[in-house]
């Protein structure tokens, strides 16, 4: 047996990624999150915007309120974050409500970093 084939054989599980320079991290990737915004306008009645936060979000009366009052003073809040597939879907439920009661309201998303 040649001296390398010693030296290695009570290393069958070596990968050769034993290098410092060469390692790498195993990628376990979990997929990106995304927030919802609520956006302000100055038509979108306030308990509206309450009733949408209940009715879509799962909010308590006294957190949508909240939430509400913070879109209506700083202009936007995150209002959940989701999966892709959920928040787009919050977003259409959100813009198709708002639509059919003819308010303005925009409701948007953006991936969280
Ligand atoms: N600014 C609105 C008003 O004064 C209330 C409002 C709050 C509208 C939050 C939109 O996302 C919104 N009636």
């Amino acid at each position: 047996m040649r001296l390398e084939e010693h030296m290695m054989a009570d290393k069958s599980d070596d990968d050769g990624q034993t290098d410092l320079l060469t390692k790498t991290k195993p990628k376990t990737k979990r997929p990106p999150l995304y927030k919802v915004l609520l956006l302000n306008d100055d038509f979108t009645p306030m308990e509206f915007v309450v009733h949408v936060l209940e009715r879509f979000f799962g909010l308590n009366h006294a957190q949508a309120f909240e939430i509400m009052l913070t879109v209506h003073k700083k202009g936007l809040a995150v209002v959940g974050v989701f999966s892709h597939e959920i928040a787009e879907t919050k977003v259409a439920q959100v813009m198709d409500f708002a639509r059919r009661h003819q308010h303005p309201l925009q409701c948007t998303m953006e991936k969280e970093e």
